[in-house]
């Protein structure tokens, strides 16, 4: 901040200054803690301007950038009708319930914010683009149930990938979108993360989760384990929230040749649900393979057999989910998931505004106004584009899903992480090995995280030319990977069935396997101690929020804040600024908080001898310099 500044100083400009300049100019001394944060910004816009955003790294860049979204016009005051959250606050959690299942409309969640950009593009949305139309969902569709806005993987690739906070971002949606539920996705005793925590550790996110700002708990297991459940959903119900617990779908409810999956199955797990205090049951497909005659069954079942709401959620990865969330809604379902057109579609969920035109009229019109989702879907539509290099080279649905099963988010990571061990020209024989492994492994529940398993293995079976076979041939030793071994141990839990007895011998290799819920046998973290620790690594003090983060993710949440101590906070840069930083001439607008607003221009860059390059920036009218050293 000095050289800025000394080189920004008028007599210096001027070329005026003597030798005495520094003694007699007290104000180079003086920087602002504004100005401080431009100066850290600007380091880091300089570094995406010469270097690249280390996240652009073998992709290509939109060409043309994208423009920045225009927000909706409103011309007409918002509908007159109660926020879910007022009524939440109005009824408690266990009313609110016994309302969704007597009320006639079928409820709507908007998964645009999570798991639309979780299955569309690798979770990468910024918070910016997120926070610009907050405020329009109050005044468009306050009729929705919920904004699924958190968890799953957007706690990781916030601070990860697009170096943001999580809990900034819930805090600020929270505050954009005061009458409507926000709504999160946890995975039980693996709270946000892939493994199983302490228990302590489970309820002190969750109680942070809830004071920060979550309504509504979608907690699911990811080997259907109820046992793995209680204590998350206790945490929550005891923070005042909305439990909802999930039976993860998977099988064919109809091929009698994989009869473990079948309806009691499903409703026995529900009722056991329902008497571990769950408020709402969600049927979670998340691979989308419950197709209409299936959920058209599961739902008349559970709502005979269980006294709760029914919320069905799946993806449209077969590219027909839409005819089963019409199925469900005809059996008598009481909300579903959708996405806003514009992120609807493909691995995400199905269209929200075509839904809600299907219903229009009936008798369970839910009540949303489709002009009013079109302005919103605009707008999104308009975000997608900054965000083309993250998705998948995808172009239909595919009926492969029913036979590989693979979870919606999964789909775009596994190419991915295909794409970067060369596999990517072999990716039919990856879903091929997906399906082998779910059978090798008894046929299991694949969902975060045991679908990372299943991955993780399909991959190493492709890499290696494995065959099924081979695995399960106990004279053939392999080096199982590690998260194999983990299941195999016991770590994510149990399939009701327990895993196909041989294989564990093998994978473990002598090895015990754990006779418990790994969470009872993990000793408690000592809270107090671990935070003083914390403060200690970071220098300066830390929240309970920040402790959380830790604790899910120790080396993300360490570089996630040398980041933000070197740079400050990058998530109020617009996402094209961020990604692809600025041409020279280009000028944007950046609002560092309420009211303070930074107008930068990029006027030109200049190589210096010694391998680095100047840039040329005005700012709020002044002139600055940032000197960054070209990378390799
Ligand atoms: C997640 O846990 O991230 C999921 O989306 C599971 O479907
Ligand atoms: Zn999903």
């Amino acid at each position: 901040p000095f050289l800025e500044n000394v080189i920004t100083h008028p007599l210096f400009v001027s070329g005026q200054c003597t030798t005495r300049f520094i003694d007699t100019s007290p104000e180079l001394f003086r920087f602002s803690a504004r100005r401080d944060r431009a100066t850290r910004l600007l380091n880091f816009l300089g570094e995406v301007i010469v270097n690249g955003n280390p996240e652009m790294a073998g992709r290509q860049h939109p060409n043309p950038l994208p423009a920045q979204p225009r927000l909706p016009v409103v011309t007409t005051p918002p509908p007159t009708v109660k926020g879910s959250r007022d009524r939440l606050q109005e009824l408690g959690a266990e009313r609110f319930a016994q309302w969704m299942r007597e009320q006639p409309q079928v409820l709507i969640t908007d998964t645009t914010m999570r798991d639309a950009h979780q299955s569309l593009f690798a979770t990468r949305m910024r918070s910016a683009d997120m926070l610009a139309i907050a405020p329009y969902y109050a005044k468009l569709a306050p009729q929705l149930l919920s904004l699924e806005c958190w968890g799953g993987a957007t706690f990781d690739v916030a601070m990860r990938f697009l170096k943001e906070d999580p809990w900034q971002r819930l805090a600020a949606l929270r505050e954009a979108v005061p009458g409507t539920l926000l709504q999160m996705l946890l995975r039980a005793s693996n709270a946000v993360g892939y493994t199983n925590y302490p228990d302590n550790v489970v309820r002190q996110f969750i109680q942070q989760a809830a004071a920060g700002g979550v309504d509504l708990f979608r907690v699911f297991d990811s080997l259907n384990w109820v046992d793995n459940m209680r204590v998350a959903m206790d945490a929550v119900r005891e923070s005042g929230a909305l439990c909802e617990a999930a039976i993860c779908y998977t099988g064919d409810l109809f091929d009698s040749s994989r009869p473990r999956y079948n309806l009691r199955y499903y409703v026995d797990m529900a009722k056991q649900l329902e008497q571990a205090g769950a408020h709402i049951i969600a049927i979670k497909d998340m691979a989308g393979i419950c197709k209409p005659r299936a959920v058209s069954a599961l739902v008349s079942a559970l709502k005979q057999e269980v006294g709760l709401p029914i919320h069905f959620h799946t993806h449209d990865t077969s590219g027909i989910a839409a005819a089963s969330v019409l199925a469900a809604i005809d059996a008598g379902v009481d909300a579903v998931d959708a996405a806003l057109d514009a992120m609807s579609g493909l691995t995400s969920q199905p269209n929200m505004g075509s839904i809600v035109a299907a219903l229009a009229g009936g008798p369970r019109d839910s009540g949303l106004d489709p002009q009013a989702l079109q302005q919103l879907s605009d707008y999104w539509e308009q975000v997608r584009r900054s965000y083309a290099p993250f998705e998948a080279d995808m172009r239909a649905g595919t009926a492969a899903v029913y036979h590989h099963e693979m979870p919606g988010g999964q789909v775009t990571n596994l190419r991915e992480q295909a794409r970067s061990l060369g596999l990517e020209a072999r990716w039919p024989e990856v879903a091929e090995a997906y399906a082998q492994v779910n059978l090798l492994f008894g046929d299991i529940v694949k969902v975060t995280p045991t679908s990372k398993v299943v991955g993780d293995m399909a991959l190493f079976m492709v890499s290696n030319g494995l065959t099924p076979a081979q695995v399960a041939d106990p004279q053939r030793a392999i080096d199982f990977p590690d998260s194999v071994v983990s299941l195999f141990k016991g770590e994510l839990g149990y399939p009701a069935h327990g895993f196909p007895e041989a294989l564990q011998r093998k994978v473990l290799k002598g090895e015990t396997a754990l006779t418990k819920r790994a969470g009872a046998l993990l000793p408690p973290v000592d809270l107090a101690a671990e935070q003083q620790k914390l403060a200690a690594s970071l220098g300066r003090e830390c929240t309970e929020q920040e402790l959380a983060s830790h604790l899910m993710y120790p080396k993300v949440f360490k570089d996630f804040a040398t980041h933000a101590a070197n740079y400050g906070d990058v998530s109020v840069l617009p996402t094209s600024a961020f990604f692809y930083g600025l041409k020279e001439g280009e000028e944007v607008c950046i609002e560092l908080e309420r009211g303070k607003t930074l107008l930068l221009q990029l006027l030109g860059r200049a190589d210096t001898d010694d391998g680095h390059v100047k840039l040329f920036f005005e700012l709020n009218g002044q002139a600055r310099v940032v000197k960054v050293a070209k990378a390799g």
